[in-house]
């Protein structure tokens, strides 16, 4: 099979080889709670796969922070299997990049607690992800939710990372990790690397197509709000035609036109067209041709995604041997940091 390739991970082994070389380290995860939407490919895993050959990136399934909302334990086991198949059906390659599952490295639950105890209660209640997500689950606000960016911190900073692509929701909670990073090196001296965010231009924030104001997310309950990188393109072009809008004709990036703006940018992400050419194509013609266009569009770019999904989500025994084979890079990688963060702290070492 053409996936089953030798799994190289050396480009990760030596960190320090890899800091002679200045090559930049990219980090980022994604939590399995589903199937990824457009919205997670647009804002992060296109630009992951982007990234893979100008610099050292890793990946992984943050099944750790899912947790945090309350999961049905064998769905959960299944939802974390597929999505690491999807991540190689996006086109994250393992010889090219580390890919893992958080919850196979214990160094990310560790330095966690560590970070917890440099968390103040103040910052964390001001994350607008915790407001969001508590006032959407009244019924579990758990500490894990709490204290969910104290995890992220911990998952970036293992890693010394330098940037972290991700949609623009998660922009505060890398600002909580740079600030937590700061605070932690003015204690105890200079240990963690200060990450930038790597936000893109267009996408960083793709709409719901049911309420334009909102993000799309893999948990909204209403399944016409989200495009799921595994629909099928005539599911995608009946979403797209189904898409919410305005009362006027004109295919134009305006203030208050967020239906149609995010249609836009959905096109312009997917073709690479600025929004000059998306209003010239579309001049005199009404939204029925534009939406078709914009669904046909995203169902041609996703197609090989589902197609080589299925071939990875039947091959088992390949995702275990790039799982385990990832685990054990990262585990070897994040202990060195660990270690230094022991040691600084105070704990005695074994
Ligand atoms: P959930 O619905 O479970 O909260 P989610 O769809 O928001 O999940 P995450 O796993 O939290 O997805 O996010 C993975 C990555 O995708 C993050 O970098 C996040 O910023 C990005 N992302 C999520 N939704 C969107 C969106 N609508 N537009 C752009 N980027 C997004
Ligand atoms: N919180 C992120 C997922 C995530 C992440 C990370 C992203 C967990 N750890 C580290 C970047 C870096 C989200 O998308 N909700």
């Amino acid at each position: 099979m053409a996936h089953r390739r030798a799994l190289r991970n050396e480009r990760w082994i030596d960190m320090e080889e890899t800091e002679k070389k200045e090559k930049k380290i990219i980090l980022s995860g994604i939590q399995p709670t589903g199937i990824f939407t457009l919205g997670n490919y647009i804002g992060a895993v296109k630009n992951w796969k982007k990234m893979q050959d100008e610099y050292n990136c890793a990946y992984f399934i943050a099944d750790l922070h899912s947790l945090t909302i309350r999961q049905d334990p064998a769905a959960l086991r299944k939802q974390s299997l597929n999505a690491f198949a999807l991540l190689l059906a996006c086109g994250i390659d393992p010889e090219k990049s580390l890919i893992f599952i958080q919850s196979h490295v214990q160094t990310h639950a560790e330095l966690c607690w560590v970070l917890s105890c440099c968390s103040q209660f103040g910052e964390l209640s001001r994350m607008t992800q915790f407001k969001d997500k508590s006032a959407k689950h009244a019924d579990n606000v758990n500490a894990g939710l709490f204290t969910y960016p104290a995890l992220m911190a911990a998952d970036i900073l293992l890693y010394q990372a330098d940037l972290v692509p991700v949609g623009i929701d998660q922009k505060q909670h890398l600002e909580f990790t740079r600030d937590i990073a700061t605070r932690f090196n003015n204690v105890y001296g200079n240990t963690f690397k200060l990450p930038e965010p790597f936000i893109p231009k267009a996408g960083a924030k793709v709409a719901s197509l049911q309420d334009p104001t909102k993000k799309m997310s893999k948990s909204d309950e209403n399944a016409n709000a989200s495009i799921f990188i595994l629909d099928e393109p005539n599911v995608i072009i009946n979403k797209f035609k189904r898409a919410v809008t305005d009362s006027e004709k004109e295919v134009c990036f305006r203030e208050g036109k967020d239906g149609i703006n995010n249609l836009m940018t959905i096109y312009s992400a997917v073709t690479g067209k600025t929004m000059e050419q998306i209003e010239l194509e579309f001049a005199g013609r009404g939204y029925g041709d534009f939406k078709l266009a914009v669904g046909e569009a995203v169902a041609e770019e996703l197609r090989p995604i589902r197609e080589d999904f299925k071939r990875y989500s039947e091959d088992k025994a390949y995702l275990e041997q790039v799982y385990r084979k990832g685990a054990q890079t990262a585990a070897a990688i994040s202990a060195r940091t660990m270690a230094k963060v022991k040691k600084k702290v105070g704990l005695l070492a074994l």
